[in-house]
C-alpha cells in the first residue's frame, strides 16, 4: 500500500489537464501483475469482442466488461447491458481493481461496471464523451496496462484546441467533476513499449458508476 492510500486520505495527482487527474506510475510492476491476472481470468468467462457502432462501424478496440453491467454497442446504438453478447453475466469486478477505485476516486458510491478495452496494433478511440450512464456525476477512474497510449483531452463541446498526453503501464486517471464531459479520446498506441502484456498491446479499464 502506497502512503498516501490509507482509507480518508485524497492523494495527489502528478499531472493535472483540464481538470483530468493523473497519477503517473501509481501501480508498480507487482501490482500491475496482479490487476492482470485478475483481468485474464474476467476474460476467459466474458470474451474480448469487437463493437459494431450504430453507423455499422465496427470499432478498432476489443472490449469486454465486468460488474453488474457492461457497455455494449451494436446497431441499435450504445448501452449498459446486464448480459454480455454471448448472453451470460458478466464476471464480478475484480477486488484489485476495486481497490484502485477505492485509493482514488473520492467517490462514496462503488463503481457497478468496469470497461475493458483492449488496443492492439494501429487500434484507436475517436473523441467522443462518455454519456450513457445515467448520473455522469460520479468520477470515471483509468487504469492503463501495458502499451503506451496517446490519450487526447479536448472540451466539452465538440472542437476547439486540445492536448495529448503519453499514458503508461501503471499510470491511473480520474475524471470528475467539470472533467467527466470532457470530449477525450486515444490517438493512437506505441507497439512494443512495454512488456507487461505477454502478447503485446495496451489494456485500459474505466470503472464507473453506471446505472
Ligand atoms: C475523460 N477509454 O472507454 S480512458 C472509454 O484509454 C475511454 O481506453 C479510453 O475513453 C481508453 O470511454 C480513455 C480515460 C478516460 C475515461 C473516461 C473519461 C477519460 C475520460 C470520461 C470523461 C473524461
Ligand atoms: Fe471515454
Amino acid at each position: 500500500m502506497r502512503k498516501n492510500d490509507e482509507e480518508g486520505v485524497t492523494p495527489r495527482p502528478t499531472l493535472v489537464l483540464r481538470g483530468v487527474q493523473v497519477f503517473q506510475g501509481w501501480l508498480d510492476r507487482t501490482a500491475q501483475e496482479a490487476l492482470l491476472a485478475e483481468i485474464r481470468d474476467v476474460v476467459r468467462a466474458a470474451p474480448l469482442f469487437q463493437p459494431v457502432t450504430p453507423s455499422g462501424r465496427r470499432m478498432s478496440v476489443q472490449m469486454t466488461s465486468a460488474g453488474d453491467v457492461g457497455w455494449i454497442a451494436d446497431r441499435s446504438g450504445y448501452r449498459y447491458a446486464d448480459r454480455h453478447p454471448q448472453g451470460t453475466l458478466w464476471p464480478d469486478i475484480p477486488p484489485t481493481v476495486r481497490a484502485v477505485w477505492d485509493a482514488v476516486s473520492g467517490s462514496p458510491r462503488a463503481p457497478d461496471s468496469c470497461l475493458i478495452n483492449l488496443y492492439r496494433d494501429t487500434a484507436k478511440m475517436g473523441l467522443h464523451q462518455d454519456r450513457d450512464e445515467a448520473d455522469t456525476s460520479h468520477p470515471v477512474v483509468s487504469v492503463s496496462l501495458g502499451d503506451d497510449g496517446l490519450f487526447r483531452i479536448g472540451n466539452t463541446t465538440r472542437g476547439g484546441p486540445t492536448e495529448a498526453v503519453w499514458l503508461k503501464s501503471g499510470d491511473v486517471v480520474v475524471m470528475g467533476g467539470d472533467a467527466r464531459l470532457v470530449y477525450h479520446g486515444i490517438d493512437k498506441t506505441r507497439p512494443g513499449s512495454s512488456t507487461v502484456l505477454s502478447g503485446g498491446g495496451r489494456l485500459n479499464l474505466t470503472l464507473r458508476v453506471a446505472t
